[in-house]
C-alpha cells in the first residue's frame, strides 16, 4: 500500500516536471500564441523577442491617463515604445523626416486586437503626449486580463488604442 501510494506521488512528480519544462521550451511570440508572456518587436530590418524581465530591465517612465470607462486615473509605468524601436534602428528625434514620416506601428493583442500608431506619434521629441509599452499600473505588474504588456497612449481621450495583452509591435512603412 504505502509502495504504491510512494510510487504515484513520484509518477505525479515526473508528470509536473516534463509539463513545466514544455512550457518553458514553448516557443514565444507570435501573435497566435496568446500569453506566452513575449513581446515581438519587428522592424523591416530586424526582430526580437523580449520576455516581461528583459523589458523591466529598461528604463521607465511612469504616466497617469483618465480612464472615461472606469471614471478613474490609472498609473502606468513602463518603457517609452520609441526607446524599444530605437534599438531596432528605427529613425526619430531629428532623423523623424522624410520616410520615416510614412512609416506606422501595428500593435496586436494576443485576441488578434490591433491598433495602428504612426511613428512620428510615437517619437517624444516630434508628437506631445506619450506612447508607452507599459507593464505595470498603480505600482503592480499587469495582471493576465491585461498584460504583462500594454500599450499606453497618453494624449488619446478614450483607451481604445490601449492594446491589452500585447504581442507584438510592427513597424511598416506605407512608401
Ligand atoms: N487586446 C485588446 N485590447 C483592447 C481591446 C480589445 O478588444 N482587445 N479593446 C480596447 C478598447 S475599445 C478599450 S475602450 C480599452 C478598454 O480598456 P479597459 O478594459 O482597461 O477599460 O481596451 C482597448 N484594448
Ligand atoms: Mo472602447
Amino acid at each position: 500500500m504505502m509502495r504504491i501510494r510512494i510510487s504515484h506521488r513520484t509518477l505525479a512528480l515526473q508528470v509536473l516536471l516534463a509539463a513545466s519544462v514544455c512550457l518553458a521550451q514553448a516557443p514565444a511570440g507570435s501573435p497566435a500564441d496568446s500569453n506566452s508572456g513575449a513581446l515581438k518587436i519587428q522592424t523591416p530590418e530586424k526582430s526580437e523577442t523580449l520576455l516581461p524581465a528583459a523589458l523591466k530591465a529598461l528604463p521607465h517612465i511612469t504616466v497617469t491617463v483618465h480612464n472615461p470607462h472606469a471614471d478613474a486615473d490609472e498609473t502606468f509605468s513602463g518603457v517609452p515604445l520609441m526607446d524599444l524601436l530605437a534599438r531596432e534602428g528605427v529613425p526619430h528625434g531629428h532623423d523623424m523626416r522624410g520616410k520615416a514620416l510614412s512609416e506606422y506601428v501595428v500593435a496586436t493583442g494576443s485576441d488578434g486586437y490591433k491598433a495602428v500608431v504612426s511613428l512620428a506619434e510615437a517619437d517624444p521629441e516630434f508628437h506631445p503626449g506619450d506612447v508607452l509599452v507599459a507593464d505595470a499600473m498603480d505600482g503592480k505588474p499587469l495582471d493576465a486580463k491585461t498584460g504583462p504588456f500594454r500599450l499606453v497612449v497618453t494624449a488619446d481621450k478614450r483607451p481604445a488604442r490601449s492594446v491589452r495583452n500585447l504581442v507584438s509591435i510592427e513597424v511598416r512603412s506605407a512608401m
